[in-house]
């Protein structure tokens, strides 16, 4: 079996190495510009070029070494039946919940005044967090982000998700539709965006989204930059819609210098960072699925071309 490694990690060896651990019949070749044609059965990939697909027209399937594959369904020369497989969880739930419990108690238990306190030598406690003051909401409730919701519920928080169908989770509320959109916003506070960047969900993070929120509110956008409406953020921020805004995906990455979400003293912003593909991992789960495969058995999260996730 030969497979490819496809992606700009400037370090591909550290992979191989472990994929040759983990699955050490196969052949295992990393891709590059000048690479003739292999004739390969897979490929793990990370944002391909197009190449590859004219190169490798006997691909079996791709693997995706990340959650989202919006970037690879955008390729106008993917194969349109060829089956693509994304990552599940594989070590980014734990962060993510890590990252979003983090950037929630900034707000909740007042972080920022306690550090402007200390510059200033002040001993004084902030009013407590009442966390039925802070319904949070996520917009979309997948693999990565159902262990924070959980963890969040544990904390006490009103917790409840809107997505395209209903989730069971032991006590969160679940809205699903475009009819019960507004009622889960009319409910969230601190509204968390972990959709799939798809042409319905594109530019869903928006003037007419925030004004359905409670006055106060704040986004944390974990998804896509493209869902959001940048300027529609800063309108809403500099109103007083929102609060604040904590963002760690945009829509050109690495964010342009001259970018005004830099200096914002609303935004907090991390660089991509809230739950990043981990080696050991990735290459446990995928492994284990090639040699799943291998023996003729199915294997699970397999991209639904049709809804783009
Ligand atoms: C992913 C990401 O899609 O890190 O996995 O954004």
């Amino acid at each position: 079996m030969k497979i490819l490694f496809v992606s700009p990690d400037p370090k591909p060896q550290r992979w191989i190495t472990l994929l040759q651990a983990a699955l050490p019949d196969a052949q295992w070749i990393v891709w590059h510009a000048d690479l003739p044609p292999q004739q390969a059965d897979y490929a793990l990939v990370w944002q391909p070029p197009a190449e590859l697909f004219e190169r490798e027209p006997g691909l079996k399937a791709l693997f995706n070494l990340g959650a989202g594959v919006d970037a690879l369904l955008r390729l106008p020369a993917l194969p349109r039946t060829l089956p693509i497989y994304r990552l599940e969880d594989a070590g980014m739930s734990a962060q993510m919940a890590e990252y979003l419990l983090h950037q929630i108690a900034e707000i909740t238990r007042s972080m920022p005044v306690y550090r402007q306190q200390q510059q200033q030598q002040i001993w004084k406690m902030q009013p407590p967090c009442r966390r039925h003051e802070w319904p949070i909401g996520f917009l979309g409730l997948g693999h990565i982000s159902q262990k924070a919701a959980r963890l969040l519920q544990l904390l006490e928080y009103p917790v409840s998700c809107w997505s395209r169908s209903p989730k069971q989770l032991d006590g969160i509320h679940s809205y699903s539709d475009d009819n019960e959109l507004p009622a889960f916003l009319k409910n969230t506070r601190i509204l968390i965006n972990t959709l799939p960047l798809t042409p319905e969900t594109a530019g869903c993070l928006n003037q007419s989204l925030f004004t359905q929120l409670p006055p106060n509110s704040v986004l944390i956008n974990v998804g896509r930059g493209q869902h959001l409406q940048e300027q529609d953020l800063l309108s809403a921020l500099d109103s007083g819609t929102l609060q604040q805004a904590v963002l760690d995906v945009f829509a050109t990455e690495p964010l342009p210098a001259e970018h005004p979400f830099w200096k914002h003293p609303k935004i907090t912003l991390t660089p991509h960072m809230s739950a990043p593909t981990l080696r050991e991992e990735t290459v446990r789960q995928i492994t284990d699925k090639l040699k799943a495969l291998a023996q003729g058995l199915t294997i699970t999260g397999e991209v639904d071309r049709q809804r783009g996730y």
